[in-house]
This record gives C-alpha cells, sequence and structure tokens, in this order.
C-alpha cells in the first residue's frame, strides 16, 4: 500500500516536495528509513540535471492544479476505508501529504481511516458520542432557529432544501457539544492546537492570527431535501477580497441514515453514508487559497430524516497568496504596516526637519 502511494502520489514528477522519509522494505512488508546516498556528480550530471529541471518546470503542481486523483483501493474502501494505525511509514507520508497543501492530520488520532489520499478524505468515527449528538439535534430544535438553508453568494433555488441554524443563539453559543467539536477537531489538526480559546477564534482571520472559525451549523434533511453538487471553498476572486479561504471542511453525522442522504464526491467517485458521531473532513481550500475543486461534493437526496453538523476553519488569504498578491482587506494589520512602512519610507526620503544637513 505504501509503495502504491510513494508511486502515485510522491514521485518526483508529481509531487516531489512531499518528505518521504521511509519504504517498503522489499517483500517482508517493514518499512525502513531510506537515507539518501551522496554521490559527487559530475559536471556533465550536473548539467544534464538542470537542463531536465528546466524542461520539467515547476517539480510540483500545487494542489488546485492537480487533476491525478490518489484513491484507496476499492476492497480497503469496502471495509471502511484505511487504518494508519498499523503502518508508521504510511501515516508519516499521509502527514506529510496533508501538511504540503492543506493542514496536517494527525494520524494518530483513534478511529482514524482514510476514504481518499489525495485529495485526502477522512472520516472518524466515534469524534462525538451519542449523547453530544443527541444534546445538539434537541438544543437546535428548541432553539426555533432552523430555517431554509441558505447557499452563499447565490439565489437559492432548488440548489438546497435542508434547514439550518448557526450555533451563536443563547441556547446554542456556549453548547457542550459546540465545544466538544471544536476540541476534537484540534486534536486532529494540530496546527489549531488552542484556537477555541482565543478571543480571535470566531473573528476573520489576518496575518497576526492566520486560522479562525467559521461559527458552526446544524442542518436537518426531511425525506426529498438535498444540498446540490457545490464547493465548500470561496472562489478565489472572493476569497481575496473577504481577505480568506475555507481550507476545512468537519462535517459531523449526529443520526445513523440508513438509507439516502450520503455526502457524495462526484470527482472522487465516493459516497460516504451518515453515522452518528462520524466526522468527515476534507479540504475545499489549498494553503494557496485556491479552491480544490476534485472536493467538489452533494447531500444526496434523503429518504431517511439526516441530522449533521458542519464547521468550516477559514486561513488568512493574504499570507498565503501566491507571490505578487497584495493583502486582501480582511487583512488589515498587514495593511496598517505596509502603510506605517511607505509613510517611513516617504519620511525618510524628505530628509530631517529643518532643510537637510548643515554643512
Ligand atoms: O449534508 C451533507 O452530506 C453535506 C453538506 C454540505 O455539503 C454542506 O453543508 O456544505
Amino acid at each position: 500500500m505504501f509503495t502504491q502511494m510513494h508511486a502515485t502520489v510522491t514521485s518526483p514528477s508529481n509531487l516531489s516536495g512531499v518528505r518521504v522519509v521511509a519504504q517498503r522494505n522489499g517483500t517482508s512488508g517493514k518499512t525502513k528509513a531510506v537515507r539518501p546516498m551522496r554521490v559527487k556528480p559530475s559536471t556533465r550530471d550536473t548539467k544534464v540535471q538542470a537542463q531536465a529541471q528546466a524542461n520539467a518546470g515547476p517539480a510540483v503542481a500545487p494542489a488546485h492544479l492537480r487533476t491525478t486523483m490518489t484513491p484507496v483501493p476499492p476492497e480497503v474502501l469496502t471495509d471502511g476505508g484505511m487504518s494508519l494505525a498499523d503502518n508508521p511509514g504510511m501515516a508519516l507520508g499521509f502527514g506529510d501529504l496533508t501538511e504540503h497543501d492543506f493542514l496536517r492530520v494527525n494520524t494518530d488520532v483513534p478511529n482514524l481511516k482514510v476514504l481518499h489520499i489525495d485529495p485526502p478524505v477522512v472520516t472518524i468515527d466515534g469524534f462525538l458520542t451519542d449523547e453530544q449528538c443527541d444534546a445538539l439535534i434537541k438544543s437546535a430544535v428548541e432553539s426555533g432557529l432552523m430555517k431554509t438553508s441558505e447557499v452563499g453568494g447565490a439565489d437559492n433555488v432548488n440548489i438546497r432544501t435542508s434547514k439550518t441554524c448557526t450555533l451563536d443563539s443563547e441556547l446554542l453559543t456556549g453548547h457542550p457539544t459546540k465545544q466538544a467539536i471544536l476540541e476534537a477537531t484540534e486534536k486532529v489538526l494540530p496546527q489549531l492546537q488552542g484556537l477555541n480559546k482565543l478571543k480571535t477564534a470566531f473573528k476573520r482571520p489576518t496575518s497576526q492570527s492566520p486560522f479562525s472559525y467559521e461559527l458552526p451549523q446544524v442542518a436537518h434533511y426531511m425525506g426529498g431535501e438535498y444540498f446540490k453538487t457545490h464547493e465548500d471553498a470561496f472562489p478565489e476572486n472572493i476569497s481575496q477580497k473577504k481577505g480568506y479561504q475555507r481550507r476545512v471542511t468537519v462535517l459531523v453525522y449526529l443520526n445513523d441514515v440508513k438509507t439516502g442522504g450520503a455526502t457524495r464526491f462526484e470527482k472522487l467517485d465516493l459516497d460516504v453514508q451518515p453515522v452518528k458521531g462520524k466526522a468527515l473532513i476534507f479540504f475545499p481550500g489549498t494553503d494557496a487559497s485556491m479552491p480544490d475543486q476534485r472536493t467538489l461534493h452533494t447531500a444526496c437526496e434523503a429518504i431517511d430524516e439526516k441530522w449533521i453538523s458542519q464547521l468550516w476553519v477559514c486561513g488568512f488569504a493574504g499570507k498565503h497568496a501566491p507571490a505578487g498578491k497584495p493583502p486582501g482587506p480582511g487583512d488589515r494589520a498587514a495593511r496598517r504596516a505596509q502603510e506605517k512602512e511607505m509613510k517611513k519610507a516617504a519620511k525618510k526620503a524628505r530628509g530631517p526637519k529643518g532643510g537637510g544637513r548643515k554643512a
């Protein structure tokens, strides 16, 4: 398996930036560290290498430009996904891959299964307990705030027929299940550790505080309801305007759904059936703040009733924006720093007060 991931995901031609530190040892199945051999190249070798690099163009295509897919084998998927617990080499490779364009996934989290390698899609059974799921559904119903779901930037004409509420009402703001979702998310994505405790946790990301959460939501689908095929990331022009991009989706199923209501990733040919307490995690936006269109997905028409909770982790768009792009308007701190620098430079150019240096 690791050999396959090594060959397809980390081969120099398509992903040489991913650190590969272990590889399968022949047929024994054990992993061993790989030490690069130091061999002094001849001048001719160096020239040939430089020419090959020049011909090859950039070695690693960023995720939003990759059209390749690296699935897990179908028989592993039928088994519920790929467990990394017994394969440290593969766990490291997958961790490196997620860090390369997205946020590093902590593969030590119990019950984590990989459903798709690139783009990465994972599930975690028991992310929430049954009690936490029930409590969130009850509070959402009692809040009286469930209303027809909105669709960002588009008229909701038959795109999304579910009902939604945002967890910011009196009843839901400090809800223990909301807290549990944030804390569990930060265990899976260690770069976010402690974010839920910061004052900025639900504010726009900035260069000083590059990650934050959108307020989590609860959505409810009755039989016949759906959310048509869409991407969670903002289009590039919108993320530039906002100054941030949706980088991670954490979707938690709050009840068991036997028929209908799967989350379907069309481009990955992957269906995920809701199981109470299971989290589905994927990366709609890359660290260059670009949508990864491979994560396009659909909430298939429900037959049985379905409840979910969604959380989006947003990343500052200015810092990671491709070189040459100014900070987005969301990054006030960076703009202020830029203005200060410009004023300082202008002052320096004018010279000292009183007409400059005395002879
Ligand atoms: O309900 C689902 O399975 C998916 C929901 C979804 O895609 C969304 O809320 O963005």
